[in-house]
C-alpha cells in the first residue's frame, strides 16, 4: 500500500474528466487500496481518484464514526434523487475551507465494488452528500464552484493568506 499525493485547488488537473473503468483488474484494486490508505491518513471521509491525479471513475468513502465501513464505488451512476439538504462541506483538495453547499437529500447510486460486482445503494444524510461531492470530482467539479462570485473571491483571499502563513511557519 502507498499514500498518494493529493492535488490542491486551483490545480488544473482537478478539472480532468475521469474515464470509466473497463475492467476491475489488479491495477484498479491496488489503486483502491492506496486510495483508502490515503483517505484514512489524510484524514477524510471520501476521496476521488481525480484528487490523486488518476483519471478513472473510482471513489472511496467511509463516513462511519469508527472508520470501519469502507465503501468503494467504481463507475458510479445516480439513478434516482430526492429532496434538498444543505451541508457544510470541506475538501482535501481545498484545505481548511468550509462552505455550505446544497445537495440532493437522498440519492440512489449504481456502481461496481472493488471486486467488479455491481450493486445499488440508497444513501441519505452525510453518505448522500459525500457521494455527490466525490462524483463531482470525477467530472472536474469542486464544491467551491457552487459559491457566489463574492464568496469565491473571499475564499481565494483566505487561501492566499493560508499559503503565506505556511511559508512563514516553514521558514
Ligand atoms: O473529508 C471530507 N469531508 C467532507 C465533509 C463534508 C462534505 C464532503 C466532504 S468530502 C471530504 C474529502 C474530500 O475532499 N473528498 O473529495
Ligand atoms: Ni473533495
Amino acid at each position: 500500500m502507498a499514500i498518494l499525493d493529493i492535488l490542491y485547488y486551483p490545480d488544473k488537473r482537478l478539472r480532468t474528466i475521469a474515464k470509466p473503468v473497463a475492467k476491475v483488474n489488479d491495477n484498479v484494486k491496488k489503486l483502491v487500496d492506496d486510495m483508502f490508505e490515503t483517505m484514512y491518513v489524510a484524514p477524510g471521509i471520501g476521496l476521488a481518484a481525480t484528487q490523486v491525479n488518476v483519471h478513472k471513475q473510482v471513489i472511496v468513502i467511509d463516513v462511519s464514526e469508527n472508520k470501519d465501513q469502507p465503501l468503494c464505488l467504481i463507475n458510479p451512476v445516480i439513478i434516482a434523487e430526492e429532496g434538498i439538504q444543505s451541508c457544510d462541506e470541506g475538501c482535501l483538495s481545498v484545505p481548511e475551507i468550509y462552505e455550505t453547499v446544497q445537495r440532493f437529500e437522498k440519492v440512489t447510486v449504481k456502481a461496481m465494488d472493488q471486486n467488479g460486482d455491481e450493486f445499488t445503494l440508497q444513501a441519505d444524510e452525510m453518505l448522500s452528500v459525500c457521494i455527490q461531492h466525490e462524483m463531482d470530482h470525477l467530472v472536474g467539479k469542486l464544491f467551491v464552484d457552487y459559491l457566489s462570485p463574492l464568496k469565491l473571491q473571499r475564499l481565494k483571499k483566505r487561501l492566499l493568506k493560508n499559503m503565506r502563513e505556511e511559508d512563514r511557519v516553514a521558514s
